[in-house]
Formats: C-alpha cells, structure tokens, sequence
C-alpha cells in the first residue's frame, strides 16, 4: 500500500501527485492540513522531521523529499518509466533536478507566502509567532525573514529575478527537444511544472508567455497530459483557498 501525507495546494505534494498519476498507481491520500499547522505536531514529525509536506509511506518504509519520493517511485514501479535509460540523460536529469529543488521551488515561496499566506501570521501575537517559527524544524530562518512585515523588496525582487532565470534557462533547453532532457517527458519536468502553475495561480504567467515560446509550449502540453488533471484537483487550485484569486481565474 502507498500512503501520501500531502497538502492539496502544496507544490511540493502536486509534483508526487504527478507522478503517481503518470504511473498509474493508486495511493491512500492521508492529508495534511497546513492552516492548522498539523504538519508541525509531533504526529507528523515523527513521519517527516523536516515538519513539510509530502511524505511517502510504502513497503514498512517512509520516503521524504518530495524529489527523493518521485525518483523512488520510479525506481520500484518500472512502468511507464519517468527517467531517461542512458547514463548521461540520468545524469542531466538528475541535474535538473537539484537546480529545481535548488532554485525555482525555493523562489517561489517568496511570492506565495507574501501576497498569500503573510496575513494568518499577521493575525498572531509577536509571541505566538516566534513561538510558531522556533518549532519550524527547516522553516524558522525562512519565516523569521518574512516576519510579520513581509520580505524586504530585495529579497522578494531576488526571487522573482530566480524565477525569471530559471524559465529562461528552460526556454534554451527546450531548443533541444519536446521535454527537459532529451525527448521524453520525465520527472524534471513534473518537479518544475507545479512551480509554474503556482506562478500562473498567482498572475505571474506573463513572466513567460511575454517571450518565452517554447515555455509557452511546454506549459500548454505538460497541463494537457491526464496526470496534471489527476493531479490538480479542485482543492488543489489556490484559488479554493483563497477567494481573492477566484478574479484571477474566473471558473
Ligand atoms: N524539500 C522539500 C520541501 C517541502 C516543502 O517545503 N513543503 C511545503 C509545501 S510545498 C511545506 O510543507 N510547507 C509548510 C510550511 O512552510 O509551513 C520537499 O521537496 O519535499
């Protein structure tokens, strides 16, 4: 049995949701609820004590990482294979890989904790909040730079200008073929594709639609495959969490 412990609108559970759905398997969805910070209570850090989401339990084991999970899942589940054969390709998969946990999926934190989430941290007491940060196992330094004011305008422009390399950085290795690395759809381009649908949830698609056509492209194929519909379920869009969004995206 495969249990997921995820979050509906986490970017970081939508890239195993992809996953598990490019590979046909079926999982028991053990949700996570961020509002409540059900994520930080010692239940849950017991599975995963880094205190985020997701977790994989399968097999008596638990994978975290969401990246670790996805590469997992297509090592144990062979079929329909999500990682290219030849060393090489693995390797400059794996490569993406790194540089999307390392760059894009950290950047985009920025902006969605800003103009989304700050608020329910504005409603705290000075005293609640660091109290809240200080059991953050990975977050505390992340939340301490957002604090209650919001990031400074360096670090939210530093992150944007994060995003704005690595879609155009995208953009050039699409000149090579339909996918990231070589010619086949694998798990490089399912860990960026929730990143930009984050981007797109939060009005910031223009940053490739203006000049990036290729992006463009791979944007429209990578939505129109069945495992994004799977994937992204009505909960899962930000906008069922919040309203504000719903103008962005009328239905
Ligand atoms: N590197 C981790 C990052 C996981 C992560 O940051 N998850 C977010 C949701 S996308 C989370 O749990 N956030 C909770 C919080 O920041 O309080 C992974 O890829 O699994």
């Amino acid at each position: 049995m495969i249990e997921l412990f995820h979050a509906h609108a986490s970017t970081c559970s939508q890239k195993v949701r992809i996953c598990l759905a490019e590979k046909g398997l079926d999982y028991v969805s053990r949700p996570i609820n961020l509002g409540t910070f059900e994520h930080l209570m010692p239940q849950y850090l017991e599975i995963n004590p880094n205190g985020v989401v997701p977790a994989l339990r399968h097999d008596g084991g638990v994978v975290i990482e969401s990246t670790v999970i996805c590469e997992y899942l297509d090592e144990v589940f062979p079929q329909d294979p999500l990682s290219p054969p030849d060393p090489l390709a693995r390797a400059s998969m794996r490569a993406w890989l790194r540089f999307i946990d390392e760059v894009p999926s950290m950047a985009v934190r920025v902006p969605t904790f800003q103009n989304l989430v700050l608020p329910a941290y504005q409603r705290l007491s000075r005293d609640e909040f660091d109290r809240l940060a200080d059991s953050m196992p990975v977050r505390k330094q992340f939340i301490m730079r957002m604090g209650q004011d919001g990031f400074s305008s360096t670090e939210y422009q530093g992150s944007i200008e994060q995003l704005d390399r690595s879609l155009r950085r995208m953009e050039k290795a699409l000149g090579n073929g339909p996918w990231l690395v070589v010619d086949a759809y694998s798990i490089a381009d399912i860990c960026v594709l929730p990143v930009l649908h984050r981007m797109e949830e939060m009005g910031m698609a223009a940053m490739w639609q203006a000049d990036l056509a290729k992006v463009t492209d791979w944007y429209a194929r990578a939505c129109a495959r069945p495992s994004f519909g799977t994937a992204f379920y009505p909960e899962s869009k930000l906008a069922f969490s919040f309203p504000a969004l719903r103008a962005l995206h009328p239905a």
